[in-house]
């Protein structure tokens, strides 16, 4: 049995979560660090767990989703769930008309005052019941067709931002909230993101992304969805006392009770300020964070909604006011390739112009060759084109009855593509990439700017002065082409860019200057090969020890280097079978650009092979992480800890226990000077090994 002190704990904790729920999900502002969240939440579950007379219907636990079901069971609306009528006449006419009408049905005169509205959104996602009885979610349902729905409580649990117990002392007895379950746009994207990026299915648009969650028969589905709601409505009430006298005043209460409602919403009196909301709120949208279809306009007094009535089903008090579509249908005219600033192709398909979203679209992204195969479009092909928010106009999915027959091949775009569109490089698809790739990296003008600006960095050839803003410059006027080029400015050249004082000029080539006397792993590094990053570069660099022995190496002599993998290696050696990139690289050698090069791994290393040694205190001149690349430079490992497996300890100043585990155990005690000496024996200068 539970005792007194363990219930507490769990009540404790259930408030918590729910508390750290509400700020994240209805606040949009988080109160603790995930890992915390998580902490509390395995925390409830354990106890859950070992205590199952603990579990409540509002635990926050259950929210995870329990069994798979075959199908939802049906239930019957206590108040029917009305639809709303739409005005079709997207301009301001229609929110004229509908004021218009209203005031005609109150039987109001032309002098009367006008008729104070509720201005709110219309959310894109599916229309929900969420019944509570004395404070507790009991049960959600779909709209379904008004009169009947689908019991989907188990999947609307999982919506973080539905409270499963209304924020007060005082519930009413029934209280029935109705809302939208949606999307975000960013959850959205993420969600896809993550999805493409595991080769999964993924969701064709927010409301599809909502819809199709919630009525996942397996809630662990719905689980993983990142779902949202805002309230809009009420359904069956009963024993709630002051109960509000206005929709806006209902809104309000629920905002109280914890309930997620919009905050793009307002109280506007006649026609003209519902006319400015919808302007309004049409510049914004495509700034929400949300797909709205349009506004809904609602008479604010409640009596007054009563007075009104409905005609078939569609109150008479309310009206939804549409936005544009942010879908339309058109066709792909061609498939095109973009080539991006780090050389991945991006195909784009050319449409036939199409108005969606308040915008004339020609073109839609389809990311990659897989979202290609997934969606399996073709040129010829009628498609759904999304274009929401701020994002670029995509390609959702095909209409297949309305594929041309016979039908066209399917698209490739390696083969369609073999060179890039831009400099005629080889393209590439490496393992377990996306993306294909242009390989003329140092060449190609798509990607110019991004590889001379790595080009120049601090850790690559660390050319101060050469940044984001000139190289725009060099390159828009075709000064600088690759970074070869950049050995060949001169204060003549430079004198004629924008904002280029002689001083600076000055200092800009005496940076090019000092760059050329390098070192191969900067050089290496400055390449700006896929996938070979700073450590990688010093690797190569030490275990080659020359550039044309890199540029030689095969797949299988790189896999020798520590660290590298079948796909940095292909990698490297894709690079280095680019005709255009060796061009460049031969040009930069003939500009002066030079480094002091060794014999590399073959015949330095072993010094210290099989080895191991472990570093202590502070030594004199050397860093520990460069003492470390030093020792793994000649073969030998460096170890955390000292045991009897342990060949030398290297100790400098303020060396601690781990010395006097070493002399304990009689390991050999190197100083600085000592492991020097074993590194160099034959005096070698620093520079040679300073990779
Ligand atoms: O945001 C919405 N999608 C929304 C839907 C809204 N803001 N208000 C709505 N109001 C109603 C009435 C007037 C019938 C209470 C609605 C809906 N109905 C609705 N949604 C789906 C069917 C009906």
């Amino acid at each position: 049995m539970a005792s007194p002190d363990i219930l507490a704990r769990a009540a404790a904790l259930r408030q918590e979560i729910e508390r750290h729920n509400y700020a994240y999900y209805v606040l949009d502002a988080p109160t603790v660090p995930d890992a915390e969240y998580d902490r509390l939440f395995r925390e409830l579950q354990a106890l859950e767990a070992e205590y199952p007379e603990l579990a409540t219907p509002d635990s926050p636990t259950c929210r995870v989703g329990g069994q798979p079901l075959d199908e939802f069971p049906k239930v019957r609306h206590a108040v029917p769930m009305l639809s709303i009528r739409t005005e079709t006449d997207t301009t301001a006419a229609g929110a004229r008309a509908f004021d218009a009408r209203v005031r005609k049905e109150l039987g109001l005169a032309s002098d009367d005052a006008p008729v104070e509205y509720h201005a709110e959104l219309k959310f894109d996602g599916l229309a929900i019941n969420l019944r509570y009885e004395q404070g507790v979610l009991v049960a959600a349902a779909t709209r379904g067709d008004g009169e009947t729905g689908e019991a989907v409580s188990q999947n609307v649990r999982t919506v973080r931002a539905i409270p499963l117990r209304l924020h007060t002392d005082t519930p009413p007895a029934v209280l029935e909230v109705r809302g939208e379950v949606y999307m975000r746009r960013d959850d959205f994207e993420r969600y896809n993101a993550k999805q493409r990026e595991a080769s999964k299915p993924t969701l064709v648009n927010p409301r599809n992304g909502a819809a199709g969650s919630i009525r996942q028969l397996d809630p662990a589905i719905a689980a993983q969805r990142p779902l949202s709601f805002f309230a809009y409505g009420l359904g069956e009430v009963q024993g709630w006392r002051d109960a509000p006298a206005t929709h806006s005043a209902t809104l309000d209460a629920l905002v109280k009770l914890g309930v997620p409602v919009c905050a793009e919403r307002r109280v506007c009196r006649g026609a003209d300020e519902l006319v400015a909301f919808h302007a309004e709120i049409a510049a914004r949208r495509d700034q929400l964070p949300f797909d709205i279809d349009g506004v809904v306009y609602k008479v604010n007094r409640l009596d007054l909604q009563r007075d009104l009535g409905f005609v078939t089903r569609e109150p008479r008090w309310a009206v939804a006011h549409k936005y544009p579509a942010q879908e339309e249908l058109t066709v792909v005219e061609a498939i095109e390739v973009q080539v991006g600033r780090t050389g991945a192709l991006t195909p784009v398909a050319r449409l036939v112009p199409v108005f969606v979203g308040g915008v004339t679209v020609t073109n839609a992204t389809l990311h990659n060759q897989d979202e290609i195969d997934r969606k399996d479009v073709r040129v010829g092909d009628t498609v759904i084109v999304r274009r929401a928010g701020d994002v670029i106009p995509e390609v959702v999915a095909v209409v297949l009855d309305r594929r041309p027959q016979p039908a066209p091949p399917r698209f490739d775009i390696l083969q369609s593509h073999p060179v890039c569109p831009e400099c005629g490089s080889h393209v590439v698809r490496l393992e377990g990439e996306a993306a294909a790739r242009c390989t003329g990296g140092l060449y190609c003008p798509a990607q110019r700017k991004q590889a001379l600006l790595h080009f120049a960095s601090r850790r690559a050839m660390d050319i101060e002065g050469l940044g984001d803003k000139l190289i725009e410059q060099l390159v828009d006027r075709g000064l600088v082409r690759t970074p070869a080029d950049v050995y060949r400015l001169d204060a003549e050249t430079l004198s004629r860019l924008d904002r280029m004082a002689e001083r600076s000029a000055a200092n800009l080539l005496a940076a090019i200057e000092a760059s050329k006397s390098t070192t191969l792993a900067r050089f290496i590094f400055a390449l700006g090969i896929r996938n070979v990053g700073e450590a990688t570069a010093k690797d190569l660099a030490r275990h080659f020890g020359e550039l044309d022995r890199l540029v030689a190496a095969t797949a299988e002599d790189l896999m020798t280097v520590r660290e590298v993998g079948p796909i940095v290696a292909q990698s490297i050696v894709q690079f280095f079978a680019e005709p255009h990139n060796l061009d460049v690289v031969g040009r930069l050698r003939a500009a002066g650009v030079h480094w002091p090069e060794s014999a590399g791994v073959q015949q330095s290393a072993g010094i210290l092979a099989g080895k191991t040694l472990v570093l202590t205190g502070t030594l004199p001149t050397l860093t520990r992480e460069v003492a470390k690349e030093r020792i793994e430079a000649a073969g030998g490992k460096v170890a955390g800890s000292v045991s009897k497996k342990t060949d030398y300890v290297v100790a400098g100043e303020d060396a601690g226990s781990k010395l006097a585990k070493a002399q304990e155990l009689g390991v050999t005690i190197l100083d600085e000077a000592a492991l020097l000496a074993l590194l160099e024996p034959d005096n070698r200068t620093q520079q040679q090994f300073d990779f």
